[in-house]
């Protein structure tokens, strides 16, 4: 029984078909893929109907699946004229900001879904893990799409904003929890100062950051086992 973490696939369907491959996913293991599925690359519904379809597969939310959350739901809306009067600003702002941010493959995929399996897509995203706790061949890990910055051993989970969990970057260059293993995805180790293998997983100061910015010229795709800490990889060629 295996546990793998995968880090953030945005739209790199081939990539990660590519790494299940190589980890060899059996049935009684657990895959946990690090949020941020969506956007940026060619195929992200496609990647998340996979995730979908595996029992043993549970993904975090990550920013981009929260704009998508924000602005699918009215974007599906038939514009009739009252739709049109109700696009408010806050609306507005959040398809800018979601357009910013590369949600042109997204949309073109999904508008090509049947009605139902959107509503299956919208119903898995609102469902997606906020953080997961995992205990590995004897080590704890605390998962989060973005990090934990604010972490005090005493405040409960619900008190740090969603601001915190999925978009604020985990500061690398300390240990934020004492006595577990900080896992990230959100933040491509290419732009962690501290890391000596820019691109690759980045470990140390109880982090293992696991974006290796798959969907960004140079980037792959990144899988941790956390009970052996064997790095696997999938790259275009
Ligand atoms: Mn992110």
């Amino acid at each position: 029984m295996s546990t793998y973490v995968i880090g953030d696939i945005h739209g790199e369907y081939d990539l990660f078909l590519q790494l299940l491959d190589k980890i060899k996913l059996r049935d009684q293991d657990t895959l946990y893929v690090m949020g941020d599925v969506l956007d940026r690359g060619p195929h992200p519904l496609k990647a998340l109907l996979k995730l979908m379809e595996m029992p043993n597969a549970f993904c975090m939310l990550g920013n981009h699946e929260w704009m998508a959350l924000e602005c699918l739901p009215f974007l599906m809306e038939e514009i009739t004229e009252e739709a049109a009067e109700r696009l408010g600003e806050k609306q507005i702002k959040a398809l800018a900001s979601w357009m910013q941010n590369g949600c042109g493959t997204t949309l073109e995929e999904f508008r090509k879904l049947d009605r139902e399996t959107q509503e299956e897509v919208l119903d898995y995203l609102k469902d997606l893990l906020l953080y997961a706790e995992v205990e590995a061949g004897g080590k704890r890990f605390f998962l989060v799409h973005a990090g934990l910055n604010d972490y005090a051993p005493q405040k409960p989970i619900e008190a740090y904003s969603l601001f915190d969990l999925i978009w604020k970057r985990a500061d690398y260059s300390r240990r934020i929890i004492p006595d577990k293993t900080l896992v990230s995805g959100h933040t491509p180790t290419q732009t962690i100062t501290e890391n000596p293998r820019p691109g690759f997983v980045y470990r140390g100061n109880g982090h293992l950051a696991v974006d290796c910015g798959a969907g960004f010229t140079g980037g792959r795709l990144a899988a941790v086992c956390l009970e052996s800490g064997e790095e696997f990889y999938a790259e275009k060629e």
